[in-house]
């Protein structure tokens, strides 16, 4: 398997991708906010905060699945990022988590495409480049591990979309 060929670089506005799921980088209230969260929910409807009440929060680093209600994707799995803190926090890892917890979910409800925003690099601060490198390293090993579906890398800026083809480089 040639796993470069698994993980495509989208310039785009994760709302309108059909795919099974799209991931949001949500906060741990899981009730909605700015960037990308408060796109998902506004195209969404407001039923996605609906049931994401129901849930009531989600801790750093892991992960809940919605459906996605009138976005073209099926599911909405929400997973909150790290705010950066300067890096001793323990802030790599629990990116990685928030990689591997939508994994996790996403084999559980059989997703064979899904589609991540570049988690903790908008409002929490996380550095792009290393964020996006520690993204490809956790979409590699997960096509590794599982052999899964496709993995789109969504790339809301310029800027983002060059860090991951330097990460995708890189490995
Ligand atoms: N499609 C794809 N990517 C997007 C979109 C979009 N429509 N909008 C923004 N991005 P951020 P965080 C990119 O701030 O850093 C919220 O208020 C954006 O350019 O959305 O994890 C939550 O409620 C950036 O690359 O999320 C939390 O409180 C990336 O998405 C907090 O922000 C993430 O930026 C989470 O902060």
């Amino acid at each position: 398997m040639k796993i470069g060929q698994k993980i495509k670089l989208l310039m785009a506005d994760i709302t309108t991708l059909k795919v099974d799921a799209i991931v949001n980088a949500a906060n741990s209230s899981l009730l909605g906010g700015g960037g990308v969260d408060g796109a998902i929910h506004k195209a969404a409807g407001p039923e996605l905060l609906g049931e994401c009440r129901q849930i009531g929060g989600c801790p750093v680093g892991e992960a809940r699945i919605t459906r996605g209600y009138r976005l073209p994707a099926r599911f909405v799995i929400h997973t909150v990022g790290p705010v950066w803190r300067g890096g001793s926090e323990g802030e790599d890892q629990l990116l990685a988590r928030c990689y591997q917890s939508c994994f996790a979910l996403a084999e559980k409800y059989e997703i064979k495409s899904i589609a991540f925003p570049a988690i903790s690099t908008g409002a929490y601060g996380f550095p792009i480049e290393r964020a996006c490198r520690i993204a490809i390293w956790e979409m590699r090993r997960n096509l590794e591990d599982k052999n899964a579906g496709d993995i789109i890398a969504v790339c809301f800026n310029h800027r983002t979309f060059k860090c991951y083809q330097e990460a995708l480089q890189e490995f």
